[in-house]
């Protein structure tokens, strides 16, 4: 049972809540509408909520006649009502009207419009058709005039007008009647036409609508219980007074706030005589709402047959002001805030009537508009208004970063570098430091390649960045691009000598001379440039690098190939012939300086050009004396001096070789010429003479050095002619060019040699014409050597001998002397003979005359050659005496 109870009270809840939505309702009229009559239609649209956007859509059965927008800006739900104005008319008859509440959300959100339906009002309108009102429907000013005509068209038998006031008593045959007013001062008048048509049991009748108004003497707005100032959020009761309006349903009172219709309030009292009236409006004002104008309108909605406009009439405005505050606001409870900003526009102060705030710092009054410096960091101030109304404030000032730092750093490669850059600000900033972009970390052991600029970035609220260079320095290393060069006679050379080191190294070249090099230093480069390379320029080149850490070097060898390297030495004499145990000085000289030069002579060192070559001091005859000298650039040379150290022999003898005494003609002898003790051996000449001339050079290939005996030899076949010669040789030593003049020569002993060879007959006579009687000699001469002994023998018997000669004498000639004749001559083993026949004639005689005067004639000339022969000896025996000179020495 009580179930059932709450079941249905919920139902009921729910209808009376539908119902209550969205209502239609006809204004001041119930029952069926009469054809030709204006009635107005009415909403109610029920708490519309502040955000919500209202539009009333009118339908007729499913026709949409038109529709009302609301845009009004209202703070609370409130309640709305919508009219619309109907005509009756017989078609509508039955007709089913509805309206229809869209709500929309002010912020066009996604969601649809809800939309919410009344139920339909069903209008029945009867028609009184014969009995025409004109107008159909009156509205009239209270105590003015008013006239309709009732017409018919239809035959009647009277038609008047039932009013009371200027009523129109029944007439006929009029199809009109007039009625007419001249001041209506009636509040509920109801006119009736009616009009007893023909062949109708009941007259037609038809009642003219009339609607008295009267529009308002006055329209005053107020506060209920209050004047002056309001308070903000505090509830005010707005009254709008009407005074003597009628009919007050038809009176709609309108809210204005400035020009912005608030709401508008409607009123069901039937009441059709003149009432004072009252309209309420709650408001909380807001500080928004400070100046601004309320008013009210009181506004007459008589339809469409009154006077247009609509009747209406204003309040005076109702001016109020809205007391506020006093506030704090925009007032962080920490404000960062850059050095030299103030605190201008921090914590605004809000109010009506306006409040004048006081800035205190740790108590102390202060000035917010006085630049914040950064000794004021974290400090607190205080915007006050009074105890109550306070707010504090930690102040924070930002400032920099400020970068101090250098701008430039020298260091040596490998330090550790620690740039003590600071940067202060606050807060306190973050620091970066970059190189070309990329991130780096300090200290930082610093390569040659980290030379450059370091940007260091400072952020803390700002942005502040500095640039360091660091420099880095270091020591030239590793020449580069320098290398030996073996190049051709006449060609270009180019050394180039880099370092790379900083500060920029200066370079330096240490090198031999020459008019053909040049140096030229450009871009970090040296170049050393040889134009038409000769054997002057071999030799080493050093490029030297240096800068104040430090210097460093490379030594390159330029090789001109197939020239003769420079040795700048000059050696004074170069060539020298010394006899032993004999001394010269030699020099040694350069042009070129600076220089080291030194002999080196017998394993001894002398530091020093001039040098005394004693040849007393040699240890064997071989002895170079050098010289050897270091130039720069150039390679060690050494230059030597030629010693051609002699001796002249200590003898020179000839002799025959196995053989003494006198020697025989046609046979073969060996002469041998011994020399002593003699050096060198290869300059000595061996020259051979016989008398004054010469026979023979001998010469030796012999290299030995050191003095030897050497020997000689000639071979000859001496022959008559030689007898008596004298054989000699001579040992020369050639020492040219620097040989002393003359050279040094020694002679032999001269080796006369006496030559044997066999007796010759020189007479030809074989046979003699003596003339008897006469006296005949046979001459027989003979030479050879020994002299031979000639001898003539006639029949056997020796008659007579002789020395190289014999002449055999015969005297007073017979022919006993006739006969075979012998000469012989002997010498030593050697025998010749010869037959002179001896016949008598006187022929005979004459020949033998002849050949006695050939043969005296014959002696005469041996006699005389002999003597010749004799007085040479002499003179070889004086050269033999001659000593040999000794060489002046040099
Ligand atoms: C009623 O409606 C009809 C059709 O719309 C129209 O012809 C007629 O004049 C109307 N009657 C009146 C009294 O206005
Ligand atoms: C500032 O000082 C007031 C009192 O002097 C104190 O109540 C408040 O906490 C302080 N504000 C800050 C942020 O310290
Ligand atoms: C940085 O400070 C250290 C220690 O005081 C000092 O040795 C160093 O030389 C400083 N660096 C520069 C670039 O001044
Ligand atoms: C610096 O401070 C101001 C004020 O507090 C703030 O608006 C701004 O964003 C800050 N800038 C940086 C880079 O932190
Ligand atoms: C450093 O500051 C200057 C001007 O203040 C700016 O132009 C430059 O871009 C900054 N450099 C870096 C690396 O931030
Ligand atoms: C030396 O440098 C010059 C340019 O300066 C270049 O032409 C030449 O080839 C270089 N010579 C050597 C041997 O590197
Ligand atoms: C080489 O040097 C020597 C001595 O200085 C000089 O006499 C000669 O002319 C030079 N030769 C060349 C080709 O320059
Ligand atoms: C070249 O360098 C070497 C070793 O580095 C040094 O001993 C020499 O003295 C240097 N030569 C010159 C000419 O500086
Ligand atoms: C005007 C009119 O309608 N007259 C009618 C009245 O009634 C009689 C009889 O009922 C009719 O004959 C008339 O025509």
């Amino acid at each position: 049972m009580l179930h059932l109870t709450s079941l249905l009270l919920i139902i009921l809840i729910n209808v009376v809540e539908a119902a209550d939505m969205v209502s239609i309702s006809v204004v001041g009229h119930t029952g069926p509408m009469v054809e030709g009559t204006w009635y107005e239609l009415r909403c109610d649209v029920q708490k519309v909520a502040p955000d919500q956007l209202l539009t009333v859509r009118w339908y007729k059965g499913q026709t949409l006649l038109t529709d009302t927008s609301f845009n009004d800006s209202i703070k609370t739900p409130v309640d709305k009502s919508a009219t619309y104005w109907i005509f009756a008319n017989t078609t509508d008859n039955g007709a089913e009207y509805r309206c229809e509440a869209v709500l929309r959300q002010r912020q066009a959100g996604p969601q649809p419009p809800t939309t919410e339906m009344s139920e339909p009002l069903l209008v029945t309108v009867y028609c009184n058709c014969p009995v025409v009102l004109q107008p159909p429907a009156v509205v009239v000013e209270y105590g003015t005039s008013v006239s309709a005509n009732c017409s018919t068209s239809k035959s009647h038998f009277g038609m008047a007008w039932e009013v009371p006031q200027g009523a129109v008593d029944p007439q006929e045959g009029v199809q009109l009647i007039t009625w007419n007013l001249s001041r209506l001062e009636d509040w509920d008048i109801k006119p009736l036409c009616y009009i007893n048509i023909k062949n109708q049991t009941k007259p037609d009748k038809r009642h003219l609508p009339v609607i008295v108004y009267k529009t308002p003497d006055n329209v005053s707005i107020s506060i209920v219980g209050h004047t002056g100032p309001v308070t903000e959020g505090t509830q005010y009761e707005l009254q709008c007074d009407v005074q003597n309006v009628a009919p007050v349903h038809r009176l709609t009172v309108k809210w204005y706030k400035g020009q912005t219709l608030l709401t508008d309030t409607f009123f069901n009292d039937p009441t059709k005589t003149p009432v004072n009236q009252s309209a309420t409006l709650q408001i909380s004002p807001s500080r928004a709402d400070d100046a601004a104008d309320y008013w009210c309108e009181a506004e007459l909605r008589l339809g469409p047959a009154a006077p247009q406009p609509p009747p209406t009439m204003k309040s005076d405005p109702l001016h109020i002001t809205v007391h506020y505050g006093p506030e704090i606001s925009d007032c962080p409870e920490y404000v960062w805030l850059k050095e030299g900003e103030n605190l201008e526009g921090y914590c605004s102060v809000t109010g009506n009537p306006l409040p004048e705030p006081r800035w205190l710092k740790a108590g102390k009054p202060t000035d917010p508009t006085s630049p914040l410096r950064r000794t004021e960091n974290r400090h607190n101030y205080t915007m006050y208004i009074n105890e109550d109304t306070r707010q504090h404030l930690m102040v924070f000032v930002m400032y920099g970063p400020e970068i101090s730092c250098r701008k430039h750093i020298t260091v040596l490669e490998n330090d550790k570098v620690e740039p003590n850059c600071t940067a202060e600000g606050f807060p306190p900033p973050e620091v970066t430091w970059f190189k070309e972009e990329q991130r780096v970390y300090f200290p930082k052991r610093m390569q040659r390649a980290d030379a450059g600029k370091y940007v260091l970035v400072a952020v803390n609220n700002s942005t502040s960045n500095h640039t360091l260079e660091i420099e880095v320095q270091y020591s030239p290393s590793g020449i580069m691009g320098l290398n030996d060069q073996s190049v051709t006679q006449g060609s270009n050379v180019d050394l180039n000598c880099t370092s790379s080191a900083w500060p920029r190294p200066d370079y330096e070249w240490i090198y031999h001379p020459e008019p053909n090099v040049r140096i030229v230093s450009e871009d970090g480069v040296s170049k050393l440039s040889i134009a038409s390379a000769s054997g002057n320029n071999t030799g080493t080149y050093t490029c030297i690098a240096s800068n104040t850490l430090g210097k460093t070097n490379l030594t390159v060898r330029v090789d001109v190939q197939g020239a003769e390297a420079l040795c700048p030495l000059i050696v004074n004499p170069f060539n020298v012939v010394l006899e032993y145990r004999q001394s010269v000085v030699v020099e040694c000289n350069t042009s070129v300086s600076p220089s080291d030069l030194h002999w080196e002579f017998l394993n001894h060192r002398v530091n020093n050009g001039t040098l005394l070559v004693n040849s007393s001091q040699f240890k064997n005859w071989d002895e170079t004396p050098r010289c050897t000298g270091k130039f720069i650039g150039l390679d060690t040379c050494t230059k030597h001096v030629d010693i051609t150290l002699y001796k002249t022999p200590d003898n020179v003898y000839n002799s025959i070789v196995n053989h003494t005494g006198p020697v025989i003609e046609g046979r073969q002898y060996e002469l041998q010429c011994d020399v002593q003790n003699v050096a060198p051996v290869h300059r000595l000449t061996v020259k051979w003479y016989k008398g004054q001339t010469l026979l023979k050079d001998t010469f030796f290939n012999d290299s030995i050095k050191t003095p030897v005996n050497q020997s000689a030899t000639l071979q000859i076949s001496p022959s008559r002619a030689d007898d008596a010669a004298d054989y000699w040789c001579e040992a020369e030593l050639r020492l040219e060019p620097a040989a002393p003049q003359p050279p040094p020569t020694m002679k032999s002993n001269p080796l006369n040699i006496t030559v044997h060879y066999a007796p010759q007959i020189v007479s030809r006579m074989n046979s003699v014409l003596v003339p008897i009687f006469s006296d005949v000699s046979l001459n027989c001469s003979a030479e050879g050597n020994p002299e031979p002994t000639v001898m003539w023998s006639f029949k056997n018997q020796t008659i007579i001998t002789g020395r190289r000669q014999s002449t055999l004498t015969i005297s007073r000639a017979t022919s006993a002397n006739a006969g075979i004749y012998t000469c012989t001559a002997t010498s030593l083993s050697w025998s010749q003979t010869r037959e002179v026949k001896v016949e008598e004639d006187y022929r005979f005689l004459l020949i033998s005359v002849f050949i006695i005067v050939f043969i005296i004639i014959f002696l005469i000339i041996l006699v005389a050659y002999k003597k010749k022969r004799t007085r040479k000896y002499d003179i070889t025996r004086n050269n033999n005496c001659m000593a040999m000179k000794p060489l002046k020495n040099n």
